[in-house]
């Protein structure tokens, strides 16, 4: 069961992000990043953890094509492997972000981890994120109604799962469920020996 957490590596310091990308880089699937490490660090913190593992750019678009497009192409020259855009902004933003990225994967969101107004149009998300030609999709691990409803509606679209752990879900219920891969920060980064913690995860969940 190794390699099906991606790490959502949510923290501001350099050192401790180099540290946790070089311990954990090839226990990971790839390492999510969102705007608090860029924020602090600069785009270039993809390209420097990309030498450790594939780097998803969590930027959850959701503007205009043309910006969606921009930001995009930003990612992509800094070497994520992927990006993720949010679905609700419709299809001509998000075949904007497909278009953009060319090799890069796209992941939409269609669901979120809280309660959110798009819990009311998620099958619509769905049907344009296919549409657009995403690679997969966000929908949460925390809420198994939800995952359950994604994965029946989402064709062969990859699933990527936060909500786990420190939000509530569990890796285990949310692998079942359907989801490819799950999306986990806090509990590890967080715990006193993030490796062990690793460790311990994997071996729980090949039990
Ligand atoms: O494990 P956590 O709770 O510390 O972190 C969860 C990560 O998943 C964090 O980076 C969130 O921004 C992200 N996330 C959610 O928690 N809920 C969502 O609905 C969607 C995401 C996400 O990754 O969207 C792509």
């Amino acid at each position: 069961m190794e390699n099906k957490i991606i790490f959502a590596l949510d923290v501001y310091d350099h050192e401790t992000a180099m540290d946790l990308a070089k311990n954990l880089g090839d226990k990971v699937f790839a390492i999510k990043i969102n705007w608090p490490i860029i924020l602090e660090n600069g785009i270039g913190i993809v390209r420097e953890l990309s030498k450790y593992s594939r780097v998803i750019c969590d930027f959850k678009l959701a503007d205009i094509d043309n910006t969606n497009r921009m930001i995009t192409e930003k990612a992509r020259d800094y070497g994520a492997w992927g990006i993720i855009s949010h679905a609700f902004t419709g299809f001509k933003s998000l075949k904007a972000v497909v278009d953009a990225a060319s090799g890069m994967k796209v992941f939409s969101v269609v669901s979120m981890s809280q309660e959110s107004y798009i819990d009311d149009v998620t099958d619509k998300l769905i049907d344009i994120s296919k549409k657009a030609g995403v690679y997969g999709l966000v929908a949460p691990g925390n809420r198994p109604e939800n995952l359950k409803m994604v994965k029946e509606l989402s064709g062969d679209l990859k699933i990527i799962s936060p909500g786990i752990g420190t939000q509530g879900g569990s890796m285990l219920d949310a692998l079942m469920l359907g989801a490819d891969y799950v999306i986990i920060g806090r509990s590890i980064y967080q715990s006193a020996n993030p490796e062990e913690t690793l460790n311990t995860i994997y071996k729980s969940i090949s039990k």
